[in-house]
């Protein structure tokens, strides 16, 4: 950029960095992502990732309505003052809706200042502690043996880490489990009912993972997603049982609103614990983290507020040996992948990164620069994040309302998903 010739836009100055334009985009190429676009008076845009899957309307409205009439006129530049005001200033702390807005201003103003500076997010953050993210792909089967084969595959392909998952034999349709073309779990427009059962549950999944070790043996990591069904206790058990096949993590074993229920898991085991795609700040998870409760924390960038507050919860985190381990399934856009990898690549205490592909309509959508190579993913030198928005493809995806499913007990009553 220093030797730009002299018709270059300028950015030095606080009226170059004025935002005059901000706009939502809600598309639908294949599943619903909400997408903020911020445009300053030298001609730079940034985009944000705004998508909180089945309620992305209820984004797009705080957006829309409250955020961006204070976006205009404002230094696109000052990036903690714009954090501070929409987080202090909006009375109304934290909750996955006001979060994930912050979270997509905060990621647009860094992809801005990055074309501004004309380079590379994790440049920004302090440069490179690593030459890719390793990351996780998920391998379900309605059985052990389907569940097997499939992490075969993605071992095959240069996967370092897989996550598997199984049905359960008896229940129906048993979390994570795709039903073809890949695992999308908002499905319909009205929640899908699904069935839970525990024990059955806790008799399957050690099976799962002695044949996933007999299989394919000692090397690639293994990680599990319990999706908060388990009590703390019954989390203790499955945590215990697995034990001897040394997973990465076990992810959400018990809903995390009652945090004494990992000291009761810690008690009784030392498999890796991961928790957090559900949290929104780092006040969510401070007494887990301070604790040592667990060793992996999953809030990512889009759901926790953007770069700004992810950035404070890391080096909070790495204070007390905890790791990153951000969630990363399809319904967060490509920008929040490529604004996490960009972090990856720089955060000292990285873990892992997980990844699900997204489809050739969303990737189409968001065309973006880093790739998978040697099971990581690899980002590369455009300058911001390197994610961006082609708003006439978008525009042919229309908005289609869809839920999560729910789950219920077998005699009915409601159950955690
Ligand atoms: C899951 C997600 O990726 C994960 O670990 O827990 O599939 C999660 O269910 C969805 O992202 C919910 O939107
Ligand atoms: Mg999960």
């Amino acid at each position: 950029m220093s030797n730009a010739a002299s018709t270059a836009p300028s950015h030095g100055s606080s009226r170059d960095r004025e935002i005059v334009d901000a706009k939502v985009i809600v598309t639908s190429p294949g599943r619903n992502f909400v997408t903020l676009k911020i445009t300053t008076r030298s001609g730079v845009h940034g985009i944000g990732d705004a998508t909180l899957n089945g309620r992305e309307l209820a984004v797009a409205s705080y957006l829309q309505d409250h955020v961006l009439p204070n976006l205009i006129g404002r230094d696109a530049g000052r990036i903690e003052d714009m954090w501070q005001f929409l987080y202090r200033g909006a009375y109304w702390r934290r909750g996955p809706v006001t979060m994930s807005a912050i979270a997509a201003v905060d990621v647009a103003l860094w992809d801005i200042l990055g074309k501004m500076a004309d380079m590379p997010l994790y440049q920004l953050l302090g440069g490179r502690s690593r030459e890719g993210a390793l990351v996780y792909g998920h391998a379900n089967g309605r059985d052990i043996a389907e569940a097997s084969d499939a992490v075969g595959r993605f071992i095959e392909q240069g996967f370092l880490a897989v996550r598997a998952q199984c049905g359960v034999p008896g229940v129906k349709k048993a979390y994570g489990i795709s039903s073809g073309k890949g695992y999308e779990p908002a499905e319909s427009e009205l929640p899908a009912e699904t069935v839970w059962n525990t024990a059955r549950y806790l008799d399957v999944v050690p099976q799962l993972f002695a044949r996933l070790r007999a299989d394919h043996g000692p090397q690639v990591e293994l990680l599990h997603d319990v999706h908060h069904r388990l009590s703390p206790i019954e989390a203790a058990r499955l945590a215990r049982s697995v034990e001897p096949y040394r997973l990465f993590w076990l992810e959400d074993a018990t809903p995390a609103e009652n945090q004494k229920g990992f000291e009761l898991i810690r008690q009784h085991s030392v498999t890796a614990l991961a928790v957090g795609e559900v949290f929104n700040s780092i006040w969510d998870c401070k007494h887990l983290i301070e604790n040592q409760l667990i060793d992996y924390i999953r809030t990512t960038i889009v759901h926790g507020g953007g770069i700004t507050h992810l950035r404070r919860l890391a080096d909070f985190a790495a204070l007390h040996q905890v790791r990153t381990g951000f969630h990363g399934a399809t319904d967060l856009s490509p920008v929040t992948m490529g604004a996490a990898l960009h972090f990856d690549t720089w955060v000292p205490n990285f873990g892992i990164q997980e990844y699900m592909f997204h489809t050739d309509e969303t990737d189409a959508v968001f065309p973006h620069d880093y790739v998978l190579r040697g099971g990581r993913l690899h980002v590369g030198d455009t300058p911001g994040h390197g994610v961006d928005i082609d708003e006439a493809l978008a525009a042919k995806y229309p908005y289609a309302p869809k839920q999560l499913p729910v789950a219920r007990l077998e005699d009915g009553a409601m159950w955690d998903w």
